[in-house]
C-alpha cells in the first residue's frame, strides 16, 4: 500500500507478522542456521531469499532499513552504525584514487575530517563550493569529480543549497549527488523526491531524537543500494546492531509530531533572538530575513530546531553564556527531546584550521542550539538569564 506521509514513520517496512507482534521483535543473533546444507548454498549464491548472518543482514535492521526508504521515497535503505560509517561507506562507493569530490562550502567537521584522510590515503581531493548558481558549480566540476557532497542547510552555519538546481548541473556530466539530510529529517526535505541520487543520515540526530543510540542510514536508487550492501557494508562491516534498530524504528514513530514541535519552538526562540541586544545575528533556514529564504520555500516544509547565532562578544562571552546555562546542556549532537548547546569553533569544528573554519562563516562568536522539546518559553528564559551575564564585567 502507498501509505501517506506520517504514516509511513509508523509502519514503513514492517512486512511479517511476527507472530502479532505489534511492536519488531529485536532479532538479537549473529547468525542463522539453514534448513539443510543446499539452503545454505542457495542463500550464498543468491538463488533463495533467507537470513545468513548479521554482518549481511537482520529482520530488525532491515525494517529499520525499509523504512528510511519509505520516509525518503528511496527504493532501498540501508543502516550503519553510525552516521559518519553511512557517509564513509557511501564515498568509498563512489570514488576510486585520484578522484575528486565537490562540496558544499561547510559540513560537518568529522565529514571535513574524512575528506582530509581520502586526500592522505588515496589521492582522493575535495574542493569546496558555496553552489550558490549554476555557474559556480559548473567552473568547480572537474572532469575527475565523482560526486557531489551537500549538506543543507549546513552545519552549523544553516546555509542552504538549493538541490534541484544541484542534481541539474551534476546531472548534464552524469555526476551523482549525495545529500546529507541529518538537519532536516525526510519529514521537512526529500532530497530523493526533487532529482537528487542519495540520502545520507546521522540518524543519531533527529530520526532517533531521544539521545540514546549513534547510527547512521542510507537510502537511495535500487542498483546502487545493492552495490553498496554488497561490497562496502558486507566487506567493511560497519553494520547497526539489532537493538539499536530497534530503538530508532521506536524513535522514528513520532518523527513527525517531534518536527512540529522542534520547528514550532525554534520560530518563538528565533524571534526573540533576533530582537535580544546581546545577538548580533540569528541564522535560521524559515526566518524571514535567512538569505537563502526562497529556495528553503521551494524544497523544506518547515525551518526545523537548529538555530545559531552571533553574540557580541568572542569566545569568552560565549563559554560564560554557555556555563550560565541550567536547563539547556552543553553537548554536541543535536535533535534530542533536550535543548543542547554548542561551540563549534572549540567542539564539533574545532578540527577544521581556523582560517578554512572562518571561510565558512564559523567565528569565535557563533554558538549553535538544537531546540528541545520543552515549553519554549523555558529554554527563552533559561537563554536570556544566560545571556544577561554579558551585562556584568565579572
Ligand atoms: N552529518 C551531520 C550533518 C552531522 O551533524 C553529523 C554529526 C554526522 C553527519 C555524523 O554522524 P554520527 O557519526 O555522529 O552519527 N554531528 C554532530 C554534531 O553536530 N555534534 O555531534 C555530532
Amino acid at each position: 500500500m502507498n501509505y501517506r506521509s506520517d504514516t509511513k514513520y509508523i509502519h514503513g517496512g514492517q512486512q511479517d507478522s511476527y507472530h502479532g507482534s505489534l511492536s519488531v521483535p529485536i532479532f538479537q543473533t549473529s547468525t542463522f542456521s539453514f534448513p539443510s546444507g543446499e539452503e545454505g548454498e542457495k542463500r550464498f549464491a543468491g538463488e533463495k531469499e533467507g537470513y545468513i548472518y548479521s554482518r549481511l543482514s537482520n529482520p530488525t535492521v532491515r525494517v529499520l532499513e525499509e523504512r528510511i526508504a519509505a520516509a525518503e521515497a528511496g527504493e532501498r535503505g540501508l543502516a550503519f552504525a553510525s552516521g559518519m560509517a553511512a557517509i564513509s561507506a557511501v564515498l568509498m562507493r563512489l570514488t576510486k584514487a585520484g578522484d575528486h569530490i565537490l562540496c558544499t562550502n561547510g559540513v560537518y567537521g568529522c565529514t571535513y575530517g574524512l575528506l582530509q584522510l581520502l586526500e592522505e590515503k588515496y589521492q582522493i581531493t575535495s574542493s569546496f563550493c558555496e553552489m550558490k548558481t549554476e555557474d559556480q558549480l559548473r567552473q568547480m566540476i572537474q572532469p575527475n569529480t565523482s560526486c557531489l557532497f551537500i549538506e543543507t542547510p549546513i552545519n552549523p552555519t544553516m546555509t542552504v543549497i538549493d538541490l534541484r538546481m544541484a542534481a541539474k548541473v551534476a546531472h548534464e556530466q552524469n555526476i551523482p549527488v549525495v545529500v546529507d539530510n541529518t538537519f532536516s529529517s525526510p519529514y521537512l526535505q526529500q532530497p530523493l523526491a526533487i532529482g537528487c541520487d542519495i540520502v545520507v543520515h546521522s540518524a543519531t540526530k533527529y530520526l532517533c531524537g531521544h539521545g540514546d543510540v549513534v547510527g547512521g542510514l542510507v537510502a537511495g536508487k535500487e542498483d546502487f543500494m545493492i552495490n553498496l550492501a554488497l561490497t562496502v557494508q558486507k566487506d567493511v562491516g560497519g553494520i547497526m546492531a539489532p537493538f539499536d534498530a530497534w530503538l530508532l524504528l521506536r524513535g522514528m514513530k513520532t518523527l513527525p509530531v517531534r518536527m512540529d514541535r522542534h520547528s514550532k519552538n525554534a520560530h518563538k526562540i528565533v524571534e526573540k533572538l533576533k530582537v535580544h541586544p546581546a545577538v548580533k545575528e540569528v541564522y535560521y533556514p524559515a526566518d524571514k530575513d535567512h538569505p537563502e529564504r526562497a529556495i528553503v520555500e521551494k524544497q523544506m516544509s518547515q525551518g526545523g530546531g537548529i538555530i545559531s547565532f552571533k553574540i557580541e562578544g568572542e569566545k569568552t562571552a560565549v563559554m560564560r553564556v554557555m556555563n550560565q546555562l541550567k536547563l539547556i546542556q552543553i553537548a554536541v549532537s543535536l535533535g534530542d527531546a533536550e535543548s543542547l548547546i554548542q561551540h563549534p569553533a572549540t567542539m564539533t569544528h574545532s578540527l577544521i584550521p581556523k582560517e578554512e573554519r572562518e571561510k565558512m562563516g564559523i567565528d569565535d562568536s557563533l554558538l549553535r542550539l538544537s531546540v528541545g522539546l520543552e515549553d519554549w518559553e523555558d529554554i527563552w528564559q533559561d537563554l536570556q538569564q544566560a545571556l544577561q551575564i554579558l551585562d556584568s564585567k565579572s
